[in-house]
């Protein structure tokens, strides 16, 4: 076999001393960070889509780079593409991939072609797992936005024919995913919402939302699938306003439907903040609510009002991601996709590699101080300390549902004022005490 990137070494790790911009300066694969190696803890994923498809086209212009790998025959683009994708994650050792049905092989001009193509592609896919056995699919997913019949949604189309073939679509890479051995299944409702409520069912469009979920989720069990459900929270574009805005909406949503218990959420960073959240709020409301299960790893820009899927390099923000997924308990099925693609400037495949140990080394840090963070203890020492009055006396007494509300009323009839047991919530001190771990690594 050919090799695509052959002037690209295998990435190993050289420590934070290195020059080397094709080594990882942080990401120390067997390396023990809390309890496990770095490789289980991150679970890497490689999003196929932006790193083996996109090429650079924005809305104002062409694509900069080339995603050909050698074919003009766009299904010998798909093979080499193939090929390309297990080269590269190799040499980056990343464990695992995602997709959508339509990035590993074009769609045909009726469903049964492409269905054929795709029967073609993951049959060479699951060869080259064989040969490259380290390396296991994190999740897969229908692309039920990007072809014209979906202009109006997919699940939520205001045709019946349209909902039909959706499901018929998501049927087949449902089936990809478990031939795969998948170990998770991504909705991510791309055009599931509405431009305008003047032309809206939007109780109906809800209503038929749940119903392709629940048809997926029996199927999908009925043919062996044991892995996840993940819905994907996003609150606009290319829909102005999408159903899956946030992960609150989506609890609100699935318990309605009584879908909470087979759907948990992918949480992305830049869809995050395009709710206005942080991303680790996000993070942290999935993991109150039970639903944590994976991460689309990127960044946004907060100048700009769009998902520009950035590779992500803040490590504040990776250190804050990685406390929530360390105070989850870790990934079980899901993982760390990087849903990231490099700058339209940035064309050569080079900079995908450079992207990468960019993206790879700041989760390392990130996963290092979050660890810090929690075994200092500083921090989870004041949260308790913070809360103490919940612990005993009247805090006690209203969580065990002993003290009624004329109890309370009593209470505070005696007490006359309580301001003197506010205490302060030393949120400086607090950020202070995340620069001193971060700078003592
Ligand atoms: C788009 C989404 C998409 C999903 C998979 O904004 O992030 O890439 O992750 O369909
Ligand atoms: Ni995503
Ligand atoms: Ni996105």
């Amino acid at each position: 076999m050919s090799e695509f990137f052959s002037n690209i070494p295998k990435i190993q790790y050289e420590g934070k001393d290195s020059r080397n911009p094709f080594a990882f300066k942080f990401y120390n694969p067997d390396e023990i960070v809390a309890g496990k190696p770095m490789r289980e803890q991150l679970k890497f994923a490689m999003s196929y889509w932006h790193t083996m498809c996109a090429a650079g086209t924005d809305m104002f212009g062409g694509d900069t780079g080339c995603k050909n790998y050698g074919a003009d025959d766009p299904m010998q683009i798909a093979r080499n593409k193939a090929e390309a994708a297990f080269e590269l994650m190799d040499k980056l050792q990343i464990d695992y991939f995602c997709f959508h049905d339509r990035d590993i092989a074009p769609e045909g001009a009726t469903l049964a072609e492409s269905n054929a193509r795709l029967d073609e592609i993951t049959d060479l896919i699951a060869d080259l797992m064989k040969k490259y056995p380290k390396i296991k699919l994190l999740w897969g997913t229908a692309n039920c936005f990007g072809n014209r019949r979906y202009m109006h949604g997919a699940g939520t189309n205001p045709s019946a024919d349209v909902f039909a073939f959706a499901a018929a679509q998501i049927k087949k890479a449902m089936e990809l995913t478990v031939k795969l051995g998948g170990n998770g299944y991504v909705f991510w409702g791309g055009r599931e919402g509405y431009e305008t409520l003047l032309n809206t069912n939007m109780g109906l469009e809800l209503d038929n939302l749940a119903r392709l979920l629940r048809m997926t989720i029996d199927y999908a069990r009925s043919i062996g699938f044991t892995g996840d459900f993940y819905i994907e929270p996003k609150p606009k574009e290319p829909t102005k306003h999408q159903y899956d805005f946030d992960t609150a909406t989506v609890v609100g949503f699935l318990r309605k439907y009584g879908l909470d218990k087979d759907i948990k959420m992918n949480i992305e960073a830049n869809h995050a903040t395009l709710a206005q959240h942080t991303f680790q709020h996000e993070l942290r409301v999935a993991r109150e609510n039970g639903v944590f299960g994976s991460i689309d790893a990127n960044q946004g820009d907060v100048l700009l009002g769009w998902d520009t899927d950035q590779f992500p390099t803040n490590v504040y923000e990776t250190a804050m991601c990685m406390y929530e997924v360390l105070k989850a308990g870790g990934f079980t099925n899901g993982g760390l996709n990087f849903d990231a693609k490099t700058r339209r400037g940035s064309f050569t495949p080079e900079d995908i590699f450079l992207a990468y140990i960019a993206g790879m080394d700041a989760f390392a840090l990130g996963l290092k101080i979050a660890d810090k963070m929690i075994t200092d203890g500083r921090l989870d020492a004041f949260v308790d300390e913070r809360y103490a009055s919940w612990t005993s006396g009247i805090g006690a007494d209203i969580i065990s549902g002993k003290a009624t509300i004329e109890d309370l009323e009593k209470y505070a009839l005696e007490k006359g004022d309580v301001t003197e047991s506010v205490t302060s919530g030393r949120q400086e001190r607090l950020e202070s005490i995340v620069n001193e771990i971060m700078f003592n690594l």
